[in-house]
């Protein structure tokens, strides 16, 4: 069959069997999607039983709840930000911290705190690093922004996440912190480890097969908000990851790796009511005003909430 001929058959399928109001949008998905794999079947020869095990694949990605590891995994999540991008700078919006993919594993409910918060519950204390991050969240005009919301999350030292998994405590290494009047965050946590997919799920599967890994460098989660300006998602690095340039989720960027310091004074870690050097991070983040030409930064899809 030739691409003409398919087109002919799902206009007959889709379009002209519609006897009820169409919603229009769904309608030019749907054609345009069911085109493009019913010329994939014949352009590929693809037999009836890989059609099968395709969707059986699905299904089974369906059933362990893993479409959102899928995604970014094969780029998708990545593709939207670029477009994003794309239509940020469309609209004049430039310079701003770079956003990066959300991932599956936020949670919304996060304790609130005031200007400051210690992320994790102390139970991975004696082997892990201890990191501060801070920084300061600046509007479109340069000033500082009081008030702003900053949630953070991120993995443990086995790079798994607190309500995901079940082991750890609840909110473990999440937080919500407001900006304090000088615009100001800042947060102790552990030094967080890289995320691995579930070796025996479908994602992992796939990637198998293509010869590719399922591995995250390690990275600290963000949504930034705050009143008159545009939703920022990001991350940030650790610099010095193994993966840090080769995650399988494509999230990594220029300007989001900070550099980690040091920290071995002893009037800093006093300071800092610790006993031993810890790791520290300095980050900003500069939001863009909201726009009316921009498309939302706020995206709508099923998070877990606590
Ligand atoms: C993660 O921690 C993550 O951030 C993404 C994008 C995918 C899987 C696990
Ligand atoms: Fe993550």
């Amino acid at each position: 069959m030739n691409h003409k001929e398919i087109d002919a058959l799902v206009q007959s399928w889709i379009v002209e069997t519609a006897t009820g109001p169409v919603n229009k949008r769904v309608q030019q998905i749907v054609v345009r999607i069911l085109g493009d794999l019913c010329k994939t079947i014949e352009d590929l020869d693809i037999s009836s039983t890989e059609f099968w095990k395709g969707l059986e694949y699905l299904a089974d990605t369906g059933a362990r709840n893993e479409f959102g590891l899928l995604a970014p995994g094969l780029g998708l999540e990545r593709f939207l930000d670029i477009r994003a991008d794309e239509a940020e700078a469309k609209a004049g919006l430039v310079g701003g911290t770079p956003r990066t993919i959300e991932g599956p594993l936020y949670v919304a409910g996060a304790p609130k705190a005031n200007g400051f918060a210690r992320l994790d519950d102390g139970t991975q204390s004696d082997q892990a690093d201890v990191l501060y991050m801070q920084g300061t969240v600046y509007g479109a005009d340069g000033k500082s922004i009081p008030n702003a919301t900053v949630e953070v999350w991120h993995a443990d030292l086995l790079g798994n996440y607190s309500f995901f998994d079940k082991s750890q405590s609840a909110f473990n290494l999440r937080r919500t912190i407001v900006t304090d009047a000088e615009g100001r965050y800042q947060l102790r946590t552990i030094m967080p480890k890289g995320y691995g997919c579930p070796p025996d799920g479908a994602t992992q599967q796939l990637l198998d097969l293509l010869g590719r890994h399922g591995q995250r460098p390690a990275h600290i989660h963000f949504f930034v908000t705050a009143n008159g300006h545009r939703k920022l998602t990001t991350q940030i690095n650790i610099d010095g990851d193994k993966y840090l340039w080769d995650d399988f989720a494509f999230g990594s960027r220029e300007g989001l790796v900070p550099a980690v310091k040091q920290i071995t004074d002893a009037s800093e870690i006093a300071k800092h009511n610790l006993k031993a050097p810890f790791a520290s991070i300095d980050f900003d983040f500069n939001l863009y005003a909201n726009s009316a030409v921009a498309p939302s930064s706020e995206v709508d899809r099923i998070r877990a909430a606590a």
